[in-house]
């Protein structure tokens, strides 16, 4: 990519996030190598980058020495990455401080405390610029980045290149609290773009009822239900190493009903209420002891923050005191893997699991739903989704069942799971994409719908 500010011919998709999709390690020979990382950001654009290629721009993780970004910058060359370094003092106050104290909270109605200092960011723009070509498009994610768009645009007119689209995407939900303070900078993007109407409908009142905005003809909010690459998990199910990795848990669970859960652990995925019912489960229902096991991934997250530190001690005296509680020599009620798996193991779990649990107290959408449904073709296990996961709302009237009832989910019938089963695979094997295919739904600031367009007529970026 160029550094010159000319206008190209061919337009390039650029998406900009916090972290970029890769985990940096560094190897006994002191060489580095990159790892696809998961979450919910990377599996969501996966399957958009079978369909286009992009440029991905972020930061990497750490704080890194001069020697090491050189080597690190053509790693990331090579997987079509550029990094924005930060030091350490700015990653924990705009990283572990701003956006995961204050405005995560705060989206996820969990209030906070606000300390931020603006400056902390003006590396961001700098970097873009060096990647940025006119007449291309720039897609910035996230709670992490609302600011940007603005600076960007401030930077990008200094410079002449007018004709840079730039787009943004919430992955989290949008409060119905005020926001005011921030709000100046993503009103700077072309497209504003959330996962469901509430949303987008919350972010709309919001301008409206603080900045006393009524119509914005230049800057458009869509909802785009994010989905996942429903491929990638029924190709896996076809793989040897799933088949044998099931075939295992077949005979270690043949006599017991599995309850899986995947989360990060994050006070938002609401791990104690689910484990708190699983234990009013096994203490109601004594026939199930003994039968059924719930199996927990609990991927470590953010880790430096104090709230994720207590979550790890509630957590892990709850699943000591279920354990001791109902657990025998031969029996574990709570299998609790506090990692993250391979790719292999989690389609496995999803594979052999009865019931997936998903009980998140607030949640932008949810990609574990619509992984578990496209691993459940031949169980046609059941989804229990907690009301406050965006998923629950795309996924809508494909099951009923009030988020807590785990006793309802392992009692239902074939036919029923069946029905349930069909309606949600049709569901996520249909939305599966991300946004190339999505259709925007223009909205005016007072909610209502103004106009429909698909994203192609918005921009139309091609292949790097
Ligand atoms: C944010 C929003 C929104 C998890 N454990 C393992 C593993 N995972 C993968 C899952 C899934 C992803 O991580 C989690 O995605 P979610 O959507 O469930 O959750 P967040 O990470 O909180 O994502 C969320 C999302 O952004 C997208 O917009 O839906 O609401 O909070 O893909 O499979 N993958 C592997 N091992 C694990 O142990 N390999």
């Amino acid at each position: 990519n160029t550094t010159e500010a000319s206008s190209s011919e061919q337009s390039h998709l650029i998406v900009v996030s916090n972290r970029l999709p890769v985990t940096l390690t560094r190897g006994e020979d002191n060489m580095w190598s990159a790892k696809l990382s998961s979450g919910g950001l990377v599996a969501a654009l996966s399957g958009l980058k079978k369909e286009t290629s992009f440029r991905w721009v972020g930061w990497p993780g750490g704080d890194f020495s001069a020697d090491d970004r050189v080597k690190i910058d053509s790693l990331l060359g090579e997987n079509s990455c550029s990094a924005v370094y930060l030091d350490d003092e700015t990653a924990e106050l705009y990283y572990n401080g701003f956006s995961n104290s204050i405005l995560w909270p705060l989206f996820h109605y969990h209030p906070g405390e606000i300390n931020f200092e603006e400056a902390d960011w003006e590396a961001l723009p700098d970097s873009l610029l060096e990647v940025v070509q006119d007449g291309d498009l720039v897609w910035i994610h996230d709670y992490h980045l609302m600011l940007l768009p603005r600076m960007l645009r401030t930077m990008l007119d200094g410079r002449g290149l007018k004709s840079v689209k730039i787009g943004w995407f919430l992955h989290t939900p949008f409060p119905s609290s005020e926001l005011y303070r921030i709000l100046p900078g993503v009103l700077s993007a072309d497209l504003l773009g959330f996962h469901t109407y509430d949303y987008a409908r919350h972010f709309l009142s919001s301008c409206a009822r603080i900045l006393g905005l009524h119509t914005s003809p230049d800057v458009h909010v869509g909802t785009f239900p994010i989905g996942i690459d429903p491929d990638k998990f029924s190709e896996a199910l076809e793989t040897d190493a799933v088949k044998a990795r099931l075939g295992h848990f077949e005979q270690q669970f043949r006599d017991t009903q599995v309850v899986v859960g995947v989360d990060r652990l994050d006070y938002i995925k609401g791990v104690p209420q689910k484990l708190l019912a699983f234990e009013e489960l096994l203490a109601r229902h004594p026939e199930y002891v003994g039968r059924v096991v719930l199996v927990q991934v609990a991927v470590p997250s953010r880790g430096d923050v104090e709230e994720y530190q207590q979550l790890i001690v509630s957590v892990s005296e709850l699943v000591g005191r279920i354990n001791g509680r109902f657990g025998t020599v031969e029996y574990t009620p709570i299998h609790f893997l506090h990692k993250s798996v391979d790719f292999t193991e989690l389609v496995s779990l999803y594979a052999i699991s009865e019931v997936c649990l998903i009980t998140s107290t607030r949640d932008g959408m949810n990609l574990v739903s619509y992984e578990y449904v496209a691993s459940q073709q031949k169980r046609h296990g059941v989804l229990v989704l907690s009301e406050f996961a965006g998923a629950a709302q795309s996924l809508n009237g494909s099951i009923i069942i009030n988020s807590w009832n785990i006793e309802e989910a392992l009692s239902m019938s074939a036919d029923q799971r069946l029905a349930n089963f069909t309606t949600l695979y049709r569901y996520s094997s249909t939305n599966s994409r991300p946004a190339p295919k999505a259709r925007v739904v223009v909205l005016d600031y007072d909610g209502t719908l103004s106009a429909t367009k698909s994203i192609p007529e918005f921009a139309r970026p091609s292949p790097l």
